[in-house]
């Protein structure tokens, strides 16, 4: 029996018992899916409550590959949570024959609740046998994906797509679980193709991506609006750390800022801060500059220190410094 709602009744040591407690509904808290192997089979039966691809695992568990785990959480469909625990030690390279089925969503697919998990990446995804495909597509809408090295791939590292409210923090997008080796893959770090509110990287300490390495722009958004990419480290891609290209805004590169914002696109082509100057004095730095929106605004300024600045002039973003709010 499936228990819809739940009450209670309590008996004291004497054996006086209670009448029945308040009646609350128990709700939904999903399944529980644990990858247990770094193979690329597919699962059997999708939809069937079990995670299997009819083989085992190096100790003799019924196996559950990434793969047969999307392919199961997708036909279960409602909220599931795929774990990892991978008999071995860091790092558990996943490699694709051919490109990852799309989480559909709702979906949490967390690396970090791998043993030997120390706070960095240690399930690494390599796209090197996957041709153009990309790392990992999230569609429908509410999915996290959270702890993994994502490199080689001929497409995107993830990309964002459905209706969004997707998460992505903790990855390292374009490098090894080291988050040092030049891993980049073939197009964007993160591609924002569709939805809105979906969240890169994190204002908690040590939950941002490293978004590093790849051919194309660290962070690339098509469409969509309100999607927050906070405190992430993006550096060393081949084009623009973040690039908002679409709507009013139709040619690649640095988007020029407007008078009042009111351009429309991805993220409404939100104008950037015009710095105009920093002066590192002992442990004080000064920063001055402008912002031009809208007045009854508040913004979040968020800034970043590097070692030396992209070849457009405008940003990357290598270390997050603070964010102050105006
Ligand atoms: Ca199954
Ligand atoms: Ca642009
Ligand atoms: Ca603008
Ligand atoms: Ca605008």
């Amino acid at each position: 029996m499936r228990i819809k709602q739940i009450t209670s009744t309590a008996t004291d040591n004497r054996g006086n018992t209670s009448e029945f407690s308040n009646c609350i509904p128990v709700e939904d808290g999903g399944g529980v899916v644990i990858v247990n192997s770094t193979g690329d089979a597919g699962d059997i039966h999708p939809g069937d409550g079990n995670c299997s691809t009819g083989g085992v695992n190096s100790e003799a568990q019924v196996e559950c590959t990434l793969r047969a785990a999307i392919e199961e959480v997708n036909a279960q469909g409602g909220f599931q949570k795929v774990i990892f625990d991978v008999p071995g030690e860091s790092p558990f390279t996943i490699s694709p024959a051919a490109g990852l089925p799309a989480v559909a969503g709702q979906a949490e697919v967390d690396a970090t609740t791998q043993i030997g998990f120390g706070g960095t990446p240690v399930v690494e995804i390599d796209g090197s046998d996957a041709g153009t495909s990309d790392g990992l597509t999230l569609s429908g809408s509410d999915v996290t994906v959270r702890g993994f090295a994502i490199n080689r791939f001929g497409g995107n590292g993830i990309v964002l797509g459905g209706s969004g409210t997707h998460v992505v923090e903790l990855n390292y997008i374009g490098t090894d679980v080291g988050g040092t080796a030049d891993l980049g893959n073939g197009g964007h770090g993160l591609l924002v193709s569709d939805g809105d509110h979906n969240r890169i990287g994190s204002r908690e300490a040590g939950m941002a991506n490293v978004i590093v390495y790849n051919d194309s722009d660290g962070v690339h958004l098509s469409a969509g609006l309100a999607n927050s990419i906070s405190r992430n480290s993006i550096r060393s891609n081949g084009r623009l750390g973040i690039n908002l290209v679409g709507g009013s805004e139709t040619v690649e590169g640095v988007t020029s800022n407007d008078d009042g914002d009111a351009d429309t696109g991805p993220n409404d082509l939100q104008n950037y801060p015009t710095l105009n100057s920093a002066v590192l004095g002992g442990d004080l730095l000064e920063i001055e500059g402008t912002l031009t929106g809208f007045a009854e605004a508040t913004y979040t300024i968020e800034l970043f220190g590097n070692d030396t600045c992209d070849s457009s002039d405008f940003g990357e973003g290598r270390e997050p410094i603070s964010a102050p709010s105006i």
